[in-house]
Parts: C-alpha cells; sequence; structure tokens
C-alpha cells in the first residue's frame, strides 16, 4: 500500500478545523454574552409603544433620545408607524413610533400585548383637541391588552415652549390623569425641540421597567 498525500485531504483538513475553530468562537461568545447578562453589562432590552395625537411631537422626542449622530435632520410625519432604537443608562429601548393621524390609530392596539411600556405625548398648545386626546387615551386604557396590566405610562406634555401651551398639571386635570390607579404614571412637561424634560421622563421610566422582576 502506498500512502500518497493529495491537496484534496488539505482542504478537507482545514475545512474541519474551520468548523472546529467557528463552533468554539461560538462557544465563547455564547459564554460572554452570558457573563455580561450576568455582571449587568448588558442592557436589558424593553418594548416600548409611543402614542399621542399627529403633530404632538412623537417622532421628535424619540428622535432627540438617539445620540447626535444618529438623529434625524428633518422630521416628517410618521406614515403607519416606525420602529427607532435608543439607549438609556442601563436599557436598549425598541420604540414603536405610531403615527397619531386618525387614519392610522386603529394601528395601535396591534402593537398593545408589544409594549412593556406607554410613552404618550400630548401638544399641551392645542386645547382644541385636548378632548380628542383624551378620548384616544381612554380608548387605550380600556383595551383588553392594556386594561389588566401593570403597564408603565409616561405622559410628556410637549411643546412647553409655546406661548399657548398650557402647564403639566393642567394637562393632567384635563385628561383626569388622577383617574388611573392601577398603572404607574408620570407627567413631565417637555420641549422635544430643545430636549429639556426628556431624560426625567426616560429616567423615570427606566426605574419603572426596572422594579418589574423579570
Ligand atoms: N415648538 C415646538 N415644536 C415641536 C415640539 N415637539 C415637536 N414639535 C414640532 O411639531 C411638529 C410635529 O412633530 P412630530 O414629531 O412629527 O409629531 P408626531 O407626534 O410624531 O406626529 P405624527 O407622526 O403625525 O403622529 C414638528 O414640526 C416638530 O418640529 C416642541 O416641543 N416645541
Ligand atoms: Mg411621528
Amino acid at each position: 500500500m502506498q500512502l500518497s498525500w493529495k491537496p484534496h485531504h488539505l482542504s478537507c483538513c482545514s475545512f474541519t478545523f474551520f468548523k472546529l475553530v467557528c463552533k468554539y468562537l461560538n462557544h465563547i461568545m455564547g459564554l460572554l454574552d452570558r457573563l455580561s447578562g450576568l455582571l449587568g453589562l448588558k442592557k436589558k432590552e424593553v418594548h416600548v409603544l409611543c402614542l399621542g395625537l399627529d403633530n404632538s411631537g412623537k417622532t421628535t422626542i424619540i428622535n432627540k433620545l438617539k445620540p447626535s449622530n444618529a438623529q434625524s435632520q428633518d422630521i416628517v410625519p410618521t406614515i403607519g408607524f416606525s420602529i427607532e432604537k435608543f439607549k438609556s443608562s442601563s436599557l436598549s429601548f425598541t420604540v414603536f413610533d405610531m403615527s397619531g393621524q386618525g387614519r392610522y390609530r386603529n394601528l395601535w392596539e396591534h402593537y398593545y400585548k408589544e409594549g412593556q411600556a406607554i410613552i404618550f405625548v400630548i401638544d399641551s398648545s392645542d386645547r382644541l383637541r385636548m378632548v380628542v386626546a383624551k378620548e384616544e387615551l381612554d380608548t387605550m386604557l380600556n383595551h383588553p391588552d392594556i386594561k389588566h396590566r401593570r403597564i408603565p405610562i409616561l405622559f410628556f406634555a410637549n411643546k412647553m415652549d409655546l406661548r399657548d401651551a398650557v402647564t403639566s398639571v393642567k394637562v393632567s386635570q384635563l385628561l383626569c390623569l388622577e383617574n388611573i390607579k392601577d398603572k404607574p404614571w408620570h407627567i413631565c412637561a417637555s420641549d422635544a425641540i430643545k430636549g429639556e424634560g426628556l431624560q426625567e421622563g426616560v429616567d423615570w421610566l427606566q426605574d419603572q421597567i426596572q422594579a418589574v422582576k423579570t
């Protein structure tokens, strides 16, 4: 019998070696991933719904919460919805930024089950449509996918920079927020253009989400 070496032996060996290396790298990556989770280095992922009437400032708020190099320069009215991401000190947020236009509001309920928290944005200068905002809020609160869940709701009384804006206390009264007894909620006055009031809101939301044991 004659032993001979052929080039395809090498390619076969190197392929098996390559597969082994990949397998072990994968294993090590998995271990590192789990370790970073255990050490609290990996940010917990949360799904948040951003709701509110059209023109209230939802997309402007979400955009401002992203790192400055990821912010978009011109905000246009949302069609349907858009999925956005931003991070806080310990959470990684995936936000369903829903369109507030009347014709798209029936989309909201399809995402209620997904949401672990809600950001509800109000144009504090739009006194005329405050009653519409309240109707939409009440419909959402009474939906079976929301009604019995202790889901945190962060309200932004937005556009505080405008002359006609009412205070966040007034917004809270107009929306009868004190009637929400079975869910943690918080209202922040905000100016999304300057980014004022947003961090306070996100900090509150983060605390609420972290308080929920998973
Ligand atoms: N003055 C002022 N304008 C704001 C503020 N926030 C948003 N805007 C403006 O309001 C308009 C609507 O903002 P969007 O962020 O598109 O509103 P939206 O709620 O996402 O609207 P839809 O996507 O149609 O539901 C834009 O012209 C923004 O520049 C604010 O705090 N102050
Ligand atoms: Mg929008």
